[in-house]
């Protein structure tokens, strides 16, 4: 058995001399003389995908992460023979393999090596459970960074750590803590200004060691299954990424309203306390669309059940508070109490849906409501099955949005925390042991809830949140960082963790605001929103056994501040939506760590507090107590500050001074960002204005803005507006072109501008090419002026 301290082991065994190979349209199979066969498939030109087999022959192909609705297909491939190695070349690397020993290095089109195996594939037989300890190491390149992997609470840069991915319930978790909930063993390698991803496709338990054991070296492992992963060549991180999102799927874009602020506590109850709070959203003008469920509203925290004690009457109560503007939310854990006169548990029974031991009787573990068993969503069936659970929920109560918890899957009382490893899974027709379907089982849960939860929501969209996932979870939901704490240092880690998501694929993430465990001060909880609303989930949650943690209980200066950081994501949520159509569009991530945004500087391969949010708005939040400003990092550009419009000129360190009520956000110059008015909920107000903030810069920026219907599928029939903006500035002059494309007529007409940074007075305004006199256009001292939405071409002249 491997232990997670010593990756190279006596018992290792290598490939030996390569004696033949074939080829299959995009594939080349490798033969060794000791009956190893490696596979290389070239996917894209950037794209190769190498697996290992000692079998003599491979098992079928099948995996959760891979997007099947991607389709790949490459027809140029050349196996090029020379004395000591094979070469394989596409237009932008090629790959050798050593014929001597099946040894890989990849290399760019001008020879530089981008990753060299170091020993290369090698495995050890694993006598307790079959199959082998199958592992994997490269040389690691002088001044190399590494990105990527999900959820860990580390350093952004994981150079020197080692990781373990084993999906594990991890109340109250602290820095490096490992393994954590979630499963992405995806990471981005840089190195002298190149970048590379590799995603190790294999759910058993991974560990990826990033030169930590050894200086030079990186290398991963899994405790069973297939060496299996995907090489990705950049040269620019941005590829890595979005061909990584592109290859594990990219999400729908999600109703309008799960942008919004969301309230949450474990658990508010009864009906009257429910109400108490969305009331005082209300009253307080602190705009709010989510109201969450914990397990107290369920009956003896039975799934699909009501408390019918704390709410009477489930359907007039999310009714009355839909009409107010919230949607309710509600928890779904996988264990089913054993019960015999429990529906859910009876037609599992009758069907044999739940998870069994290998000798036979089901798989029994304490979690809430007690003794429970658990479906196997591995099966279809099972899914089929859960995801007509459903219809009570969403069709006749109208909950509009489903929160699984525990699926890593959490288990109470037992050494591991989770299911034994003898448990069986029928991995869709691929019957393994829990060691392979442990860090898919919450991935399949959340995709049988999507299903359910989409064919009753529809034609509305759905929203779904997991705790645990892997790979390609995105495909299905969305996701939050599980049980934090109240201390500045999760404030840190919560900020890298989302920025680490974004990298992973998995972009629609939040933390718990203000920490799940513990009572934050109302300091931290002001620190927290203001950066929790640059996040694209937007959640407060506590674990509600100490104080209060809504946004009044900490006095009037956080109320304060939590209405004016509230309020402004309102603002910005056409720009948020954009945001998120870039990512469904082109797998971008919603936010981009310094090091995505200019890889080329230096400086940014260890900043780990700003980000970039979307792709024109910089935020660094506050992670200390009494600041009065901070330190901080500008990456290249000039920029404007958010608070008092003053350009600052960037790629370089300096000084920000905020008050209570602030934290450094950043607009990149040239940039027009929409802006919709304060609303106390998504479609609150229908308004006959969009604003539009219009950076000065001299030179060239363009800008999107995509719109909808907010919710449905109509999208997808053109039923969107798509609106670019190119915006060119001169010493007295700008010119501002519009591009649309789209079906979707908005329901406001007008666009406001507000002309910020400008150094000209204005003299003269052209639209398409017509002269209009600065009365029409409203123009005035502050210099906005309001213009018809559908022009071409606006046409700035000043003195
Ligand atoms: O064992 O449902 O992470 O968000 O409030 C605790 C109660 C179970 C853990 C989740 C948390 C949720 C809580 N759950």
């Amino acid at each position: 058995m491997i232990t997670n301290t010593e990756l190279e082991n006596k018992g290792d065994q290598y490939p030996s001399r390569i004696i033949s190979f074939e080829q299959d349209v995009d594939s080349i199979f490798f033969y060794t003389e000791n009956n190893i066969i490696l596979k290389i498939t070239i996917l894209r030109d950037s794209l190769i995908r190498f697996r290992y087999t000692t079998k003599g022959y491979f098992s079928k192909d099948f995996s959760y992460a891979i997007d099947k609705t991607q389709s790949h297909g490459y027809n140029q491939l050349d196996v090029i023979e020379e004395s000591t190695f094979y070469m394989i070349k596409t237009s932008k690397v090629f790959c050798k393999i050593n014929k001597k020993d099946a040894k890989v290095g990849i290399f760019d089109i001008d020879g530089s090596a981008i990753l060299e195996d170091e020993n290369g594939f090698h495995w050890e037989e694993c006598y307790e459970h079959g199959g082998n300890i199958v592992k994997m190491s490269k040389h690691s390149k002088d001044g190399e960074s590494f990105y990527g992997l999900g959820d860990k609470a580390s350093h952004l840069n994981l150079k020197g750590k080692r990781v373990e991915n084993w999906a594990m319930d991890q109340y109250a978790f602290h820095k490096d803590q490992e393994p954590l909930y979630k499963v992405v063993p995806f990471y981005i390698g840089l190195h002298h200004n190149k970048s590379y991803g590799i995603f190790f496709d294999n759910t058993f338990k991974t560990f990826f060691d990033f030169c930590h054991e050894r200086r030079n070296v990186t290398s991963f492992w899994a405790e069973g299954g297939e060496m299996n992963y995907y090489f990705f060549y950049g040269p620019k991180m941005s590829d890595v990424v979005t061909t990584y999102t592109h290859l594990t799927g990219k999400p729908e874009l999600p109703p309008m309203w799960t942008l919004g602020y969301h309230q949450c506590k474990w658990s508010y109850y009864p009906e009257s306390k429910v109400k108490e709070i969305t009331s005082k959203f209300r009253e307080l003008k602190i705009p709010c669309d989510g109201i969450y469920l914990d397990i107290d509203y369920m009956d003896g925290f039975r799934c699909f059940t009501w408390n019918k004690e704390y709410f009477p009457d489930p359907k007039r109560m999310v009714a009355e508070l839909a009409k107010d503007g919230f949607k309710t939310v509600v928890i779904i854990d996988p264990g089913i109490k054993i019960d015999k006169d429990y529906w859910v548990y009876k037609e599992a029974l009758e069907n044999d849906y739940f998870c069994k031991r290998a000798d036979g009787p089901y798989m029994k573990g304490k979690v809430w409501p007690g003794e429970c068993n658990f479906p196997d969503y591995t099966n279809p069936a099972v899914r089929e099955w859960w995801a007509g659970l459903f219809k009570e929920l969403i069709s006749e109560i109208g909950v509009k949005g489903v929160w699984n918890d525990m699926n890593e899957p959490a288990v109470m009382e037992v050494p591991g925390k989770t299911f034994p490893p003898d448990v069986r899974h029928d991995y869709d027709g691929n019957p393994c042991s829990h060691r392979k379907a442990h860090n898919i089982y919450g991935t399949q849960m959340a995709r049988a809830t999507y299903e359910g939860v989409k064919r009753f929501a529809y034609p509305k969209r759905p929203f779904i949140i997991t705790r645990s996932a892997y790979s390609g979870a995105q495909r299905y939901t969305s996701s939050w960082t599980g049980d934090n704490v109240a201390s500045w240092e999760h404030l840190w880690i919560a900020n890298i963790q989302m920025q680490r998501m974004s990298m992973s694929g998995m972009g629609f993430t939040g933390s718990d605001i203000g920490g799940f465990a513990e009572q934050p001060s109302g300091e931290l909880y002001a620190r927290w929103i203001q950066l929790g609303v640059f996040h694209p989930f937007c959640r407060t949650h506590s674990s509600g056994d100490h104080g209060e943690q809504e946004p009044w209980s900490f006095g009037t200066e956080v109320i304060d501040i939590t209405r004016k950081f509230v309020e402004l994501r309102y603002q910005l949520l056409p720009y948020l939506y954009t945001m998120f159509w870039n990512y469904v569009n082109d797998g971008t991530p919603m936010l981009k760590p310094l090091v995505y945004f200019d890889q080329e500087d230096m400086h940014t391969h260890y900043r780990t507090d700003e980000f970039i949010f979307g792709n024109q708005i910089l935020v660094c939040p506050i992670l200390e107590p009494n600041a009065q400003g901070r330190r901080m990092y500008l990456p290249k550009g000039n920029w404007y500050n958010y608070w008092t419009n003053e350009l600052v000129e960037g790629k370089r360190e300096l000084w920000v001074s905020t008050k209570f009520d602030e934290i450094p956000v950043f607009v990149k110059e040239g940039s027009i960002i929409p802006k919709y008015p304060v609303q106390q909920y998504v479609g609150e107000m229908q308004f006959d204005e969009l604003t539009l903030d219009v950076y000065y810069k001299l030179g060239k920026e363009k800008s999107t803005v995509y719109e909808d219907a907010q919710d449905g599928y109509d999208y997808n029939k053109g039923r969107f507006s798509l609106r670019t903006f190119s915006f060119n500035g001169k010493d007295k002059e700008i010119i501002i072109q519009q591009h649309k494309e789209g079906t979707f007529e908005t329901t406001y007409s007008k666009f406001k501008i507000n002309l910020k940074g400008l150094p000209f007075k204005v003299k003269k305004i052209e639209i398409d090419n017509e002269k209009v006199t600065l009365e029409k256009v409203q123009l005035n001292g502050d210099n906005f002026l309001i213009i018809d939405k559908d022009f071409s071409e606006l046409h700035i002249i000043g003195i």
